[in-house]
């Protein structure tokens, strides 16, 4: 219920056109303007509409449609477009431009240029409707951009930005692994939703791990958190929750207007293992700094090849277990190392890490974990007494683009006001350009 609104029913109406678009795509069925059948998928967004998007279709990758190929376009960088689409074919290319606010500077800008690159390709504005569609809140500005109503999916403003991935913006996520699969993911944030509603407090793995993230934060003085998953598929997986976990709780006021008096969201970082072994962990095992770890395994691998899984295991266990019991001064003396080394082959242990076991990367696994860090996010608001679902911090950045990008290109405004670094940058771009 939202504003005393049954919403249940509008959101399946939804589900039901995405998964007719979706089974339409896959078999071939939605042709582009020229009557061939479209393979590749580009969803535009940013933030909320790109990052969850993007992790889940990498995450699910195993169980993706490998007739299609797909591609994210975020930045507002050309690079980013330019190589996105250099290899493909405009007949057979779709675009799903995701915004909820169809507002969006980076957003708004990739669609353009997609829609140029259509009709100058296909050489006629028709063409639009068939390599359109949109994903937003916003019906009057689809409809101004040439997508036709049919064409777009709704969803609402109580939808957050970066919890949207289970709404429509999952759209191409539902192409990649078909609406069974996608249905099989809201499964399984449902599960953790109903879990984190019903569970006693002791017993409730997102308050838990809530908890256990201040405990680090408040009481250790930890700054940052990182997320370890010993799973390829989920290399996008801290990136992710990089938007979700800092956009949210990195704040410093107070729901009622207060300074905190402590400290809120800390850093969160990582990279799939093995690979961190061999670049940061170092630092994480000896460094000054303590920082928890969030281990993320997988007892099934989605790959089995000879014994490599074996050895992720081996490996993912022996970094935890290391961390939280090192190796004693006894222990390096009796390895025999010479004694000038010894301090350094001292590890202190008592280095806090969490370990998220699941049985295999599915659909569902993956609705669970992104459900579980949500609520744990929450938790932390709570605590925290901060709202986890504003970024107003993100606003001045963008109004101070604004009002540079027109100073860019105009030497009549002769001295920007700006400080002098910025000033000093603005002139240089100008005279790069022959402006001044
Ligand atoms: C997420 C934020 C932000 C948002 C993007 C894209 O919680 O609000 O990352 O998702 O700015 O916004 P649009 O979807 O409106 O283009």
């Amino acid at each position: 219920m939202v504003d005393g609104e049954n919403v249940v029913p509008k959101v399946h109406d939804v589900l039901d056109r995405m998964a007719n678009l979706a089974n339409k795509v896959r078999n071939g069925q939605w042709k582009g303007y020229t009557g061939k059948s479209v393979r590749n998928v580009v969803n535009i967004g940013i933030g909320g509409s790109d990052l969850g998007p993007v992790m889940a279709y990498e995450a699910l990758r195993y169980y993706s449609n490998r007739e299609l190929c797909f591609r994210f376009i975020s930045n507002i960088d050309a690079t980013d477009f330019v190589e996105a689409t250099r290899d493909l074919d405009p007949e057979e290319t779709l675009f799903i431009v995701s915004s909820k606010s169809f507002n969006t500077q980076e957003t708004m800008t990739n669609a353009k240029t997609a829609r140029e690159w259509i009709i100058h390709e296909l050489k006629d504005t028709d063409a639009i409707a068939k390599h359109f569609v949109a994903v937003s809140t916003n019906i009057p500005k689809v409809k101004e951009f040439g997508i036709l109503p049919e064409n777009m999916f709704e969803f609402w403003d109580w939808v957050g930005g970066r919890y949207s991935l289970c709404s429509a913006i999952g759209l191409s996520t539902m192409i990649a692994i078909g609406p069974e699969n996608f249905h099989a993911m809201l499964d399984g944030f449902h599960q953790m939703d109903e879990h984190f509603r019903k569970v006693p407090f002791h017993k409730n793995i997102p308050v838990i791990s809530g908890l256990l993230g201040i405990w680090y934060n408040n009481f250790f003085g930890a700054q940052t958190v990182a997320v370890l998953p010993y799973e390829q598929y989920l290399k996008r997986f801290p990136a992710y929750l990089q938007q979700l976990t800092m956009e949210s709780n990195g704040k410093h006021i107070t729901i009622d207007n207060r300074e905190t008096p402590y400290q809120t969201g800390p850093v969160y970082w990582g990279e799939p293992g093995t690979n961190g072994q061999h670049s940061f962990y170092q630092l994480i095992h000896q460094g000054t700094k303590l920082v928890p770890c969030d281990f993320i395994a997988f007892t099934e691998s989605l790959n089995p090849v000879d014994n490599h899984h074996d050895l992720l295991i081996a490996n993912v266990l022996a970094q935890a277990e290391a961390l939280a019991f090192g190796k004693t001064r006894q222990e390096a003396e009796e390895e025999k190392i010479p004694e000038k080394l010894i301090p350094h082959r001292i590890f202190q242990g008592n280095r806090p890490s969490s370990m998220i076991v699941m049985d295999k990367l599915t659909p569902a696994a993956l609705g669970k974990l992104v459900a579980l860090y949500e609520h744990s996010v929450f938790t932390e608001g709570v605590i925290w007494q901060i709202n986890s679902f504003d970024q107003w911090g993100v606003e001045l950045g963008k109004n101070l683009a604004a009002k540079i990008f027109p100073e860019l290109n105009n030497a009549n405004i002769s001295s920007p006001r700006h400080d002098s670094s910025t000033n000093n940058f603005i002139q240089r771009y100008r005279k790069s350009k022959g402006l001044s």
